[in-house]
């Protein structure tokens, strides 16, 4: 009963697969069939193999890791210009202007002393891309991620430190410095240079620093510019500046310093210009000695105090916005100092002042407001008066600035899309105090919460074009939005693989045997 199947329920969809049947129809012609087969079989076999092997020698399948990797390295020891060698760390450049020596790509461990050390050198070099970390944190006098002594034309960019006890990066008595666009986490003094000329200091993030972000002493032609620390105590000073002769100050923020936001001592001629110095837990700005200079277009919000002791004079203070600081104080002064650009240019917005603003003119006695406070303002006697303070802020506060990257801007739906929104920016926020929400489709209703994760993955349920969104919200409620467009493709064929030239193969075996069977 086992011939033809039918007790079990089955019926052969095939007659010709009974057994009965295949030895006197088909033993004529198997030699040749079973060669067809063979002969199918292989060719499938070697089109496979050869798309096999092309696909692992080819492209890569997966995408490059972003960036690169970066490899161990003991620390690096530079004693002169013949010390940029490949041992030494150094993977590229002549030590010319035009092209540096590199130190590049490395992975240094500091446990005690430098992890590098450069000292000497007058050849150019750039520090890159490199990664300077410690475990402990803490404090230790010498303890460096970069330390450059007596050298010229030096820079440091893009490296990150990490909870290095000591110094991240800091020059000494050396010309032509370039620190730029580092990141220092948990750095005891995160970047300074002193007795340095030509320094510039810009783009760099600081944060978790116990003691100081961005620091400068006894320095000549100095740019310290859009640097940002934020959230460091409990001993922090955001921007520590001494002996600065000749120097630019220009967009940096400091925010929620436990001590200091910014302190200047003892310079002069420094253009302090459209900084922000926000939620500091002791004094917002200390000045002291600080003459013959500018500070205008600041903001100064949310702090203790803010001071100038000891001033050394001759200052212009203007267009300043001072909110919500619960005292001020200015003493043993030197010079007066100038409070306005007089009328009708005016001089800061004084959040606690209580005059009003009835009058107009220069003398502040024609009816009619003029957005000026009609009674100037007393900063501590009659030498030292804001003769036009401002009814409202000068600078209003800005939004933020929403930046949206992917690294694939085409996928399936099997896609994991990968969004960062992490180079958002914000004049008075640092990015990590700023919000994000997200929708998918670009369809005005956002798909998520609030949140301050800026690197989001979505898979797409269907094929199409998606203008992807992120709003980025600040800290006092301001918003801006920006979109990236992704395409979204049905799920592709699967890649050639052993599965599919078995089914052919299969398929072949029947049609053949198929062919075979039609024939008398
Ligand atoms: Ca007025
Ligand atoms: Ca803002
Ligand atoms: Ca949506």
């Amino acid at each position: 009963m086992l011939d033809d199947g039918k007790d079990f329920g089955l019926t052969p969809r095939h007659s010709f697969e009974t057994s009965s049947r295949i030895p006197t129809r088909s033993f004529p012609h198997a030699p040749r069939r079973v060669a067809a087969v063979i002969l199918i079989t292989a060719v499938l076999m070697i089109l496979f193999l050869q798309l096999r092997s092309e696909s692992e020698t080819g492209e890569p399948k997966s995408p490059e890791v972003a960036g690169f990797m970066r490899v161990a390295h003991s620390p690096i020891f530079i004693y002169s210009d013949s010390g940029f060698t490949e041992e030494n760390g150094t993977t590229g450049g002549s030590g010319s202007a035009e092209d540096p020596f590199v130190i590049s790509g490395w992975t240094i461990n500091v446990s005690w002393g430098e992890g590098i050390f450069i000292y000497g050198t007058t050849k150019s070099f750039v520090i890159r891309d490199v990664l300077i970390d410690s475990e402990d944190g803490g404090f230790s006098w010498d303890r460096y991620g970069v330390r450059v002594e007596g050298a010229k034309n030096g820079r440091v960019e893009n490296c990150s430190f990490s909870g290095v006890a000591g110094s991240g990066v800091h020059f000494r008595d050396c010309e032509n410095v370039m620190i730029d666009g580092n990141h220092f986490t948990n750095c005891t003094w995160s970047a300074w240079a002193r007795e340095c000329t030509n320094v510039t200091i810009v783009g760099n993030e600081v944060t978790k620093c116990p003691a100081m972000g961005i620091g400068i002493g006894a320095c000549s032609n100095c740019n310290i510019s859009h640097n940002e620390v934020w959230d460091c105590g409990p001993d922090a000073v955001g921007f520590s500046l001494w002996g600065m002769e000749n120097a630019t100050v220009y967009s940096n923020n400091a925010s929620y310093i436990s001590q200091i936001g910014m302190t200047i001592d003892l310079s002069s001629h420094v253009r302090v210009t459209r900084n922000s110095v926000i939620c500091t837990e002791y004094w917002g700005l200390q000045f002291s000695r600080f003459g013959n200079s500018t500070f205008a277009d600041n903001i100064v919000a949310n702090t203790c105090y803010w001071y100038w002791l000891s001033t050394g004079g001759n200052c212009t203070y203007y267009h300043n916005d001072f909110i919500n600081s619960s005292d001020y104080s200015r003493s043993f002064l030197s010079a007066p100092d100038e409070w306005d650009l007089g009328y009708p240019q005016g001089g800061n917005y004084w959040s606690n002042y209580i005059g009003s603003d009835d009058f107009s003119g220069p003398d502040q006695d024609i009816p009619g407001p003029d957005g000026i406070g009609d009674i100037p303002i007393v900063i501590d006697d009659e030498h030292n008066l804001d003769h036009y303070p401002l009814m409202s802020r000068c600078a209003p506060l800005a939004p933020p600035n929403a930046s949206l990257q992917t690294e694939d801007d085409t996928g399936n739906i099997t896609t994991q899309f990968t969004f960062d929104a992490w180079n958002s920016t914000d004049d008075e926020d640092p990015v990590v105090w700023l919000d994000a929400r997200w929708d998918w489709q670009g369809d005005g209703i956002w798909d998520t919460d609030w949140t301050r994760e800026k690197t989001v993955t979505h898979q797409f349920q269907s094929p199409g074009q998606y203008n992807v969104t992120v709003q980025i919200r600040d800290d006092d409620g301001l918003t801006s939005t920006t979109s990236v467009r992704v395409t979204v493709h049905e799920v592709e064929i699967p890649e050639f693989n052993a599965v599919l030239p078995l089914i052919l193969s299969i398929m072949a075996v029947f049609v053949v045997e198929l062919q075979f069977r039609k024939r008398p």
